[in-house]
C-alpha cells in the first residue's frame, strides 16, 4: 500500500494522470466534487459528457467514463456514479466497489499512472463513512495487487473525519497482522 497515500485537499486541484469525479447517472453535473469540478475545469468537460450520453446513454450506478479535464491541472476526469445509500440491502456495498475497479479500468486503458479518488457517494449519497472507507481502500489494495502500472493512487478527502476514517483502514490495510483477507 505504499502506492497510496490519503490527502486532505480539493480534488480539482490534483496535477495527476486522472481525477476521479463522483457523478449521477445523467452527468450533466450536480453539487458536491461534481460541481466543483465543472466549475473548475469549465464548460468542456459538460460538452464531453454530453457526447457520452448521446453515443451511449445515462451512466448505470457502478459505471465510469471518461472525458479530459477542461482547465483542470489532471489530464483526465474519470466520472462514476456511486449508489445512493438506502438501507444496505440493495447491493450498496458491491455498487460502491465497481465504481473504484471500473475506474482505475479506465485509467489503466488510458495510460494512466496517477489517479485521485474523492470519497465517493459519502457526501449526498449518503452511504456511511466508515463503511465506504472499507470498501475503497480493499478494493484498491486488491486492484493494486493486480496491476503494477500505478505509481500513486490518492485519496482527496475534503472533511476531517473522511480523512481520519482513511488512514486508519490504510494504516489496516497496510499491516498484515491487522489487515482483513
Ligand atoms: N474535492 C474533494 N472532495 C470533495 C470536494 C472537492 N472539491 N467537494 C466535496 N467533496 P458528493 P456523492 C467530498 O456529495 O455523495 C452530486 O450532486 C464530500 O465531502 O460530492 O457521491 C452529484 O451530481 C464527500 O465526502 O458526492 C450527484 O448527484 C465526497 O466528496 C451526487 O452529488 C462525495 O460527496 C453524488 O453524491
Amino acid at each position: 500500500m505504499e502506492r497510496v497515500e490519503v490527502i486532505k485537499r480539493d480534488i480539482t486541484q490534483m496535477k495527476v494522470d486522472a481525477i476521479v469525479n463522483a457523478a449521477n447517472s445523467s452527468l450533466m453535473g450536480g453539487g458536491g466534487v461534481d460541481g466543483a469540478i465543472h466549475r473548475a475545469g469549465g464548460p468542456q468537460i459538460l460538452e464531453e459528457c454530453k457526447k457520452i450520453v448521446a453515443t451511449q446513454g445515462e451512466c448505470e450506478t457502478g459505471e465510469a467514463v471518461i472525458t479530459t479535464a477542461g482547465k483542470l491541472p489532471a489530464k483526465f476526469v474519470i466520472h462514476t456514479v456511486g449508489p445512493v445509500w438506502s438501507n444496505g440491502k440493495n447491493q450498496e456495498d458491491c455498487l460502491l466497489a465497481d465504481c473504484y475497479r471500473n475506474s482505475l479500468q479506465l485509467a489503466i486503458d488510458h495510460g494512466c499512472k496517477t489517479v485521485a479518488f474523492p470519497n465517493i457517494s459519502t457526501g449526498a449519497y449518503r452511504f456511511p463513512k466508515n463503511l465506504a472507507a472499507k470498501i475503497a481502500v480493499s478494493t484498491i489494495k486488491y486492484c493494486l495487487q493486480q496491476h503494477g502500472e500505478f505509481e500513486k493512487i490518492f485519496f482527496v478527502c475534503f472533511d476531517q473525519e473522511n480523512f481520519d476514517l482513511m488512514q486508519k483502514e490504510l494504516i489496516a490495510a497496510s499491516n498484515p497482522e491487522t489487515s482483513i483477507p
